[in-house]
């Protein structure tokens, strides 16, 4: 090929570059999200420790699975803490436990921004963070200054931080995290613990042996049954997701670990991946893979449609987990609701969470009170 043909052709593709570059550039503000940008937020969150039912009955767990843990809110996980890209979270840690916890928040960029300090038992702390970069950004205890920082995160203390894009597409939106347990009770698969309330096993963590992967706070909790021909029923009270046959959804899947990977796949359905973040606008996007690997101490903002009516099945792959707790039924169906969503699994979208803040401001510039996300 000639000079003067390859400099045609560079000038033609940068030509294309440059009409097409506007459409890789992030959507334009709305008004009301270029009104908003700037908000400010804030959320409590209080420590404890507290007996949890981590595994319901069933033949692997004979009379369920009770444990000691530790908590934020009162359950495993900790809330979704939803804020809008530019905004100012400011985070309340409050000690109501026996012991030191504190926070270890991955949205925050330094040390003063990330981390709370020890919080002694009774104390609160309060400081700020700035939400820079879209995404779902894991928050965990990191007990005191590091050491125990595993067993906290093991027994549960830790949630996500979702930082809504300026250029979010709507899409029905759901909160999972899967934990492992590490239980000294635990005597294995169809024995279980015989009624002892179980604790954390350093042994047990060492080797990255989990006795359970939960997913929102329990084992099996969204599975009824596995099997057809010879079917073993895993909980008689489990709890469904449900969307609409075609609807966009999106799911902010949290891996607390402490120590395992989660390869993220939904039986019967394929994901885009919005992961990282370029200015204004949600970074890499993988479209219509199958698995999707999330390391511990991470989120991933999964993207899926279910395209007909239908059982699919939300997994980490890695098959020992599953066993273990690490699946969730979603049926497609043209009942789905808007606002169907098990407890605690909603997640405020960035309509919401702009209007939550703005009559927060209200609020605040009459009564400076003190507001707590749920
Ligand atoms: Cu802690």
């Amino acid at each position: 090929m000639n000079k003067a043909i390859v400099a045609g052709l560079a000038a033609g593709v940068l030509v294309v570059g440059l009409i097409l570059s506007p459409l890789f550039t992030g959507t334009p503000l709305s008004p009301a999200q270029a009104d908003h940008a700037g908000g400010h937020k804030k959320v409590t969150l209080i420590a404890d420790e507290m007996e949890v039912k981590v595994a319901p009955a069933n033949a692997l767990h004979p009379g369920g699975i009770m444990y000691k843990a530790m908590v934020f809110n009162g359950t495993i996980p900790g809330p979704v803490v939803t804020v809008h890209q530019g905004d100012t979270l400011e985070i309340t840690l409050t000690n109501e436990g026996d012991v030191i916890h504190s926070l270890d928040f991955h949205a925050g960029f330094g040390p003063s921004k990330a981390l709370s300090g020890n919080v002694a038992a009774g104390e609160s702390k309060t400081w700020t963070l700035e939400a820079v970069n879209a995404g779902a950004f894991f928050y965990h205890c990191g007990a005191d200054g590091l050491n125990g920082v595993w067993e906290h995160i093991a027994n549960g203390m830790y949630g996500a931080v979702v930082v809504h894009p300026h250029n979010e597409k709507p899409a029905k939106e759901f909160y999972m995290v899967f934990g492992e347990i590490y239980n000294a009770a635990d005597k294995g698969p169809f024995l279980g613990t015989n009624g002892t309330v179980g604790s954390f096993d350093i042994g047990k963590f060492w080797m990255s042996d989990p006795d359970l992967v939960l997913t929102n706070g329990m084992a099996h909790k969204y599975v009824p049954s596995v099997g057809t021909a010879v079917k073993i029923d895993l909980n008689t009270e489990f709890e469904i997701f449900k969307v609409k046959p075609g609807e966009q959804t999106r799911w902010y899947i949290v891996n607390p670990g402490p120590n395992e990977y989660v390869a993220f796949h939904f039986i019967s359905g394929m994901i885009d991946v919005r992961d990282g973040s370029i200015k204004n606008r949600y970074g890499t996007q993988m479209k219509n893979d199958e698995t999707w690997t999330i390391p511990p101490g991470s989120a991933s903002v999964i993207e899926a449609i279910f395209p007909e009516e239908g059982l699919y099945v939300g997994v980490d792959h890695n098959m020992s987990h599953v066993l273990k707790g690490a699946a969730f039924a979603v049926l497609a169906t043209a009942d789905a609701t808007e606002d169907d969503h098990p407890p605690g699994t909603w997640v405020a979208s960035m309509e919401d969470t702009m209007a939550m803040e703005d009559s927060m401001m209200e609020e605040d510039s009459m009564t400076e009170g003190n507001s707590t996300e749920g």
